[in-house]
């Protein structure tokens, strides 16, 4: 994978101000830009077993997770990543019984893939239990899906996990953070090929590709590799203003279902489901590629 690709975070707390009425959040994305936002409170900073975690409250995109120095989910983007993840494969795929999320620690995409009354059983393989444990406290909106008894939650090694298991599932979701510490593993042709090999013959999996503007060389090896596994891959984007360069990718892997001619758009009603963000034009429109976006994936 793209081992030159440095991110670094720092908080900034602003010169000669000490109260938390002046600190700012910034993440640089490759250490010559990135986004900076002004903190209004800083609610909780721990240090889990894997990672530090921080919660911080801010005006404009409300509270927000932070792991590791990397925004992960906050109260006002328009759920649009969790949303994109989930309904996507799950808005294609006919009969999706057996789902299994690896990551996915605030809970929102677990959230959004029970929305569906076809999902007998959704796994939940999250390495750091402190995540979800923080993420019931300060997202109520996103860990809903925990109560629904058809949740089975996971605290262990996702790669682990799906080595050891006997069990095959519909849809794959890898909803991940990047491609360094806990997660850089899940990143690697080799686990893409296990997850391929614990879906069943219809199987699909979406795994979050990072940004094709900041994350080139990242995109550019985990396409290849995925196209080397599965015989459908397509990359679909989405606007994720509080990740780097506000311009998100998904890639969906699938060995049967096309995510454009096997979606049927009359099938999605957002009244139903509740989404923000996801609907059946933004289906379809998610897999126009900007031409640089086609080319570096090519
Ligand atoms: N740079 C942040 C990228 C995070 C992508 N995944 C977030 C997972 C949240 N469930």
């Amino acid at each position: 994978m793209n081992k030159n690709n440095s991110i670094k975070k720092t908080y900034i707390q602003e010169e000669g101000m000490s109260d938390l009425w002046n600190v700012w959040y910034s993440e640089l994305h490759n250490g010559q830009s990135g986004l900076t936002i002004k903190v209004d409170r800083i609610i909780e900073s721990t240090q889990s077993e894997f990672q530090r975690i921080d919660i911080l409250d801010t005006k404009d995109f409300g509270k927000m997770l932070v792991l590791y120095g990397s925004l992960m989910v906050c109260d006002n983007d328009n759920n649009a990543y969790n949303e994109m993840l989930a309904h996507v494969p799950l808005s294609v795929h006919p009969s999706p019984k057996q789902v299994v999320i690896i990551g996915g620690g605030d809970c929102g995409t677990l959230t959004e893939v029970l929305k569906y009354p076809d999902v007998s059983t959704c796994t939940m393989c999250e390495i750091d239990e402190k995540v979800v444990e923080i993420s019931k406290r300060h997202f109520p909106q996103l860990t809903t899906g925990l109560d629904d008894s058809r949740a089975n939650l996971l605290f262990s090694d996702g790669k682990k996990f799906l080595e050891e298991t006997e069990k095959r599932f519909d849809i794959a979701l890898l909803d991940l953070s990047d491609p360094i510490g806990p997660a850089a593993d899940l990143f690697q042709k080799s686990f893409h090929q296990t997850v391929f090999d614990r879906l069943n013959d219809d199987g699909i999996m979406v795994a979050q590709s990072e940004s094709p503007f900041y994350n080139k060389e990242t995109v550019q090896a985990m396409y290849k590799n995925l196209k080397e596994i599965f015989p459908i891959v397509r990359m679909y984007l989405c606007f994720m203003p509080i990740y780097p360069s506000g311009f998100w990718s998904f890639a969906f892997c699938s060995k049967k279902y096309d995510p454009l001619d096997d979606f049927d758009a009359n099938s999605f009603d957002h009244t139903v489901m509740k989404t923000k963000y996801y609907n059946a034009e933004i289906h379809k429109s998610a897999f126009g590629l900007p031409q640089f976006v086609s080319e570096l994936i090519d």
